[in-house]
């Protein structure tokens, strides 16, 4: 044990004070604390020692050694504060933000096309007094097929190359399928209303069959119903060509040609003319030569169709149609390949 000595103190003091100087992180302030103020520091063991002393020397000695333990204690708390500025200072110049940088652009998400589309050609109808309302992708036969005068075995129903999904109960197999087309939705509306009928449905279809330039196996439609007193074939072309109009303009040209459907007498579809050759047809690969795409089917609602679903078809008629919106979307923005839409390649959708 050191022998208490008034110079011991002041001579431990002053080499404390130098090599608090030096420290300079905070390990090493900790071995400094530990080595003169610890349990075993040599500070500590001096006022110790002071117990063998006689009591006038006690007082002295112990007087004197506690003003070395504040002033070290203070010593080491300012070398400690300063300690950690210094290392703050240096972590802020390491680190240091220029704000005058611009910011990095972070990519902004786009609604993809068809929806806008989708969007565009529902507004149109919004337009004109129709509401919108959405079905079921996944549809029972008797909506698909059987409520649209299309009974099991019909040949028509080669029109529409199906996905079938093998559902059971414990009535045994009902058949249901990926709908076809959103024809479904018209049984489906006008069972839970009355007339005056005017929808449009946007939706999802899906068909078994080989993919081209206009052909998907997945696309979607938007099914337009009207059902009310005195509703005629006058009423179908004036809305269509109002919504060709509303879309492409009035340059276009528009062609009604008959078709068959088995949920509409008569049918028709409508074509527009083609955008990629303007309509000459000759070697066009994406109007096959024709001049015209086909953009919807459509027609005036089947009276079978009608009195299925319990409206008096001596009162009621109505019509009905079935707009491909991709198609019009190529039509519309110039794509020559339905398949862009769903291969998932940013270069092309980021420019709708
Ligand atoms: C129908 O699906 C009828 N349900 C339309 C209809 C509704 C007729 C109401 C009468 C009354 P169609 O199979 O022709 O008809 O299809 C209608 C439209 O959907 C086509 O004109 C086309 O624009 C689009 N379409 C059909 N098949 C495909 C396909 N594989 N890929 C992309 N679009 C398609």
């Amino acid at each position: 044990m050191t022998q208490p000595s008034a110079d011991s103190i002041h001579s431990l003091t002053q080499r404390a004070i130098l090599q608090l100087a030096e420290a300079s992180d905070a390990e090493a302030l900790e071995q400094w604390r530990v080595a003169y103020l610890g349990r075993r520091g040599e500070l500590t063991n001096i006022l110790r020692g002071l117990s063998g002393l006689d009591m006038e020397q006690r007082r002295e000695l112990g007087a004197l050694g506690n003003r070395a333990k504040t002033e070290l204690e203070e010593r080491l708390a300012g070398r400690t504060a300063e300690v950690s500025r210094a290392q703050q200072d240096a972590a802020f110049a390491r680190d240091r933000i220029d704000v005058t940088l611009p910011g990095r652009p972070t990519i902004q998400g786009r609604l993809h096309p068809t929806t806008q589309i989708v969007r565009e050609i529902t507004d149109a109808f919004a337009g004109m007094g129709f509401s919108i309302v959405e079905g079921p992708e996944v549809e029972w036969d008797r909506y698909n097929f059987e409520m649209l005068n299309i009974p099991e075995g019909h040949p028509a129903r080669d029109m529409w190359n199906s996905l079938w999904v093998d559902y059971r109960d414990e009535g045994g197999r009902q058949p249901m399928l990926l709908r076809t087309h959103t024809s479904p939705m018209q049984a489906r509306v006008m069972e839970s209303t009355q007339p005056p009928v005017r929808v449009v449905v946007p939706g999802k279809c899906y068909r078994y069959e080989a993919t081209d330039a206009t052909h998907e196996w997945h696309f979607y439609q938007i099914e337009g119903l009207a059902v009310d007193e005195g509703i005629t074939f006058a009423d179908l072309k004036g809305t269509l060509y109002e919504f060709a109009r509303r879309l492409f303009g009035e340059e276009r040209r528009v062609r009604f040609r008959c078709d068959y459907f088995p949920f509409v007498e008569p049918g028709v579809d409508m074509s527009i003319d083609c955008f990629s050759c303007d309509g000459n047809g000759e070697g066009c690969r994406i109007c096959r030569d024709s001049g015209w795409i086909e953009i919807m089917g459509a027609g005036m609602v089947h009276p079978k169709v009608l009195a299925d679903v319990g409206y008096d078809t001596e009162k009621y008629t109505g019509f009905a149609f079935g707009v491909g919106p991709e198609r019009v979307a190529m039509l519309k923005y110039g794509i020559d390949d339905i398949r862009h839409f769903y291969s998932n390649d940013l270069r092309f959708l980021s420019q709708f």
